[in-house]
C-alpha cells in the first residue's frame, strides 16, 4: 500500500493502534501471536534512492526512472519474525526536499526507528546526513531521552564513480550515534533485507530493555511497543 500526500489526520489514524494479540495453533499447541507495529522513517537528500529502497524491500522491484517524492509516501510490510511474533512495518518515505521545509515534525511522531540514506557518488548527500540525524534526534526520542535506533545506508555502491570512502563513513557513523552502517545497492538488491532486519532487531531489543518486567521477557525477542514509546518532544559492506 502506498499513500501519497494524505492529509495528516488520515495518515495518523493508521498509527493509533499498537499491535494486536491473537492465537494460533501449532501442532496441537496454542501459542499466542504478538504483532509489533513499528513506524520507521526513511530520510536523506533527494535522489539518493529512498523510494527505490522502500519499493525494492516491499515489492522486490527496481525502477531506473527518478520520480521525486513530494511530502511523504508510506508503505507497509509484514514480517513473520518468529513462531510467535509478527512485525508490521510502516515505512515513511520522506521526500529529500523536506529538508528545506520545517513542517515535517508531524512525520516523526511515533517513529521508533530510522534509516538515513545517502548516495556514495554524491558527497553533499553524505554531508547532509549530519543534518538529517540531528533533525531526527531533535524531533523523535525514547522516553529515556536517548535517540531512537537509526542506521546509515550508503546507497548506489554498484556505481564506479564513488566519492565517499568506507573509512569516512565508518568514522561518521560512530561519531553520530548510528547503530550501524551498510553499503547498499537498491539496483543490485544488495543488503536491502539485511539492513532492515538489523534495524528491526535494534528496535525490538530497545523495547525489550525498556520493558524488563514482562512475565515472559527471558523467552521472547521483545514485546509490544508502548504507545508512548517515543512520541515525546529521539558493518557490513557490499
Ligand atoms: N545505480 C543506482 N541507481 C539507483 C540506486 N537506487 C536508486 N537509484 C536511482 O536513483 C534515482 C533516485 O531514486 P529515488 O528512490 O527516487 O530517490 P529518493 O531518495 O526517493 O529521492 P526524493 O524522492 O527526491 O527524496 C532513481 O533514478 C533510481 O533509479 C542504486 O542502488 N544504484
Ligand atoms: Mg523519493
Amino acid at each position: 500500500m502506498t499513500c501519497s500526500q494524505l492529509p495528516y489526520r488520515q495518515q495518523n489514524c493508521s498509527f493509533d493502534s499498537h499491535g494486536q494479540h491473537g492465537s494460533g495453533s501449532y501442532g496441537g499447541h496454542r501459542k499466542t501471536m504478538t504483532e509489533h507495529l513499528l513506524k520507521i522513517l526513511i530520510v536523506g537528500d533527494g535522489n539518493v534512492g529512498k523510494s527505490s529502497f522502500v519499493h525494492r524491500y516491499v515489492s522486490g522491484q527496481f525502477n531506473k526512472t527518478y520520480k521525486m517524492t513530494v511530502g511523504v509516501d508510506f508503505s507497509v510490510k509484514l514480517l513473520h519474525w518468529s513462531e510467535t511474533e509478527k512485525v508490521r512495518l510502516q515505512l515513511w518515505d520522506i521526500a529529500g526536499q523536506e529538508r528545506f521545509i520545517s513542517m515535517n515534525r508531524i512525520y516523526y511522531k511515533g517513529a521508533v526507528g530510522c534509516v538515513v540514506m545517502f548516495d556514495v557518488t554524491n558527497s553533499s548527500s553524505f554531508l547532509s546526513c549530519r543534518h538529517w540525524k540531528q533533525d531526527l534526534d531533535n524531533k523523535a526520542m525514547l522516553p529515556s531521552g536517548d535517540s531512537i535506533p537509526c542506521i546509515l545506508l550508503a546507497n548506489k555502491c554498484d556505481l564506479a564513480q564513488r566519492v565517499v570512502s568506507a573509512d569516512s563513513i565508518k568514522e561518521f557513523s560512530k561519531a553520530n550515534g548510528f547503530k550501524t552502517w551498510m553499503e547498499t545497492s537498491v539496483k543490485e538488491n544488495k543488503n536491502i533485507g539485511e539492513a532492515m532486519r538489523r534495524l528491526v532487531q535494534e528496535i525490538l531489543s530497545v523495547k525489550s530493555r525498556m520493558d524488563p518486567l514482562q512475565p515472559d521477557h527471558e523467552n521472547r525477542t521483545s514485546t509490544e511497543l508502548d504507545p508512548e514509546f517515543n512520541s515525546s518532544p529521539g558493518p557490513s559492506c557490499c
